[in-house]
């Protein structure tokens, strides 16, 4: 169960969780020590960077958000856009 964590990524005024899978892919490459991660998300590609705790779009580094680490108990909008309170 990860110990609880989850990761989320910045939305106009809260926090969306990451989907399961990617979630849990984050989790695995931040416990390993790796500094950044590429995911490819509704077709674009995008960087993980653990170092900066930030998501940016590879080919467009401008569309950046913020991430975190927290338990998936914190409020939150929802998971990956889809909206769940
Ligand atoms: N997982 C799912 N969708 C994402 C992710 C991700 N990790 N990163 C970006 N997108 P950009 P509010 C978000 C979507 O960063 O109202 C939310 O999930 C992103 O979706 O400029 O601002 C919501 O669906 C956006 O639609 O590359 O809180 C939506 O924004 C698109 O990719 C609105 O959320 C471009 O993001």
């Amino acid at each position: 169960f990860d110990g609880g964590y989850q990761w989320f990524y910045e939305g106009r005024n809260g926090w969306w969780q990451y989907d399961e899978r990617t979630s849990k892919e984050l989790e695995n490459s931040y416990k390993n020590g790796e500094k950044c991660v590429e995911l490819l998300i509704a077709g674009f590609l995008y960087v993980v960077d653990f170092e900066n705790m930030l998501q940016l779009r590879r080919n467009d580094p401008s569309r950046r958000r913020l991430i975190k680490r927290d338990f998936s108990s914190i409020p939150k909008k929802g998971i990956a856009g889809i909206r769940t309170e």
